[in-house]
């Protein structure tokens, strides 16, 4: 899954693809490096970012959706039940969700829903999040709402980086066959985040590619089905050298 960020302000790729024509060019990049899926967003959720008004999040996705879906399958990276309604008429057929919260959308439309963990909000999470069992947890949290959608297609994503301590993540990433083995395929995202940057000195998120592909690379052997990446080439690359 290649990440297509048409935002101001996220936090590795912020105000790259903004104008719909560059968004478009990356996207069709993505494809031809190898993605599967394209995943739009119209809204950073890195911590501390500030929530963004729906008719804003709709003019920044709707085009961009439009216009890859005819190439690749196209997820819509959104916590908005009105976004996730409009991509998916304009031909998203999966909705990816930091919030856990749109699956009778996803269902309605029939397409595909991918169930994210996040403790707290954006603006709030990083602020010391703590649990007794980070894994048990958001497994649990995780097979509860796959099990209640009641729909075909449904990945969960452990939500790496929201609402979690470096130390949780790693947790989260040692102990990714707990996920695996509840049935649902998983999705991770790692790309670029602050916690490869503490493991490797604080690189800039450009400087973190290594890590990113080695962490996706770390996830796919113990069993996750999707990687969500900036870095589609290398990661792809890695995805045959592990396939053998
Ligand atoms: N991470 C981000 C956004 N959406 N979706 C899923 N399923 N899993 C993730 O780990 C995930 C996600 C954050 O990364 P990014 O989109 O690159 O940054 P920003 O939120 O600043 O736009």
């Amino acid at each position: 899954m290649g990440v297509l960020n048409v935002t101001p302000d996220s936090f590795s790729d912020g105000g790259r693809w903004l104008d719909p024509d560059a968004a478009l060019a990356h996207g069709l990049r993505m494809v031809a490096d190898g993605a599967d899926v394209v995943d739009v967003g119209g809204e950073s959720t890195r911590p501390g970012a500030d929530a963004v008004p729906v008719d804003e999040e709709l003019r920044r996705v709707l085009p961009v959706v439009e216009a890859l879906a005819p190439h690749v399958r196209v997820s819509i990276d959104t916590r908005k039940a009105e976004v996730a309604e409009a991509a998916l008429e304009a031909g998203a057929t999966l909705v990816n969700d930091v919030s856990s919260s749109l699956a009778p959308v996803a269902k309605a439309a029939g397409a595909g829903w991918v169930a994210m963990h996040m403790k707290g909000d954006p603006r709030t999470m990083q602020r010391a999040p703590m649990y007794d069992d980070v894994v048990a947890e958001v497994t649990a949290f995780l097979v509860e709402r796959a099990s209640a959608a009641g729909m075909d297609e449904v990945w969960i994503d452990p939500g790496i980086g929201f609402g979690k301590t470096l130390e949780h993540n790693l947790a989260l990433l040692a102990h990714l066959k707990d996920l695996v083995a509840t049935g649902f395929p998983v999705v991770v995202g790692t790309s670029r985040k602050a916690f490869l940057g503490r493991l490797t000195g604080d690189a800039a998120t450009d400087d973190r590619i290594e890590a990113s592909v080695a962490t996706a690379a770390w996830a796919m052997s113990q069993g996750a089905a999707m990687v969500r990446v900036h870095d589609v080439a290398p990661t792809v690359e890695a995805a045959r050298r592990l396939a053998g």
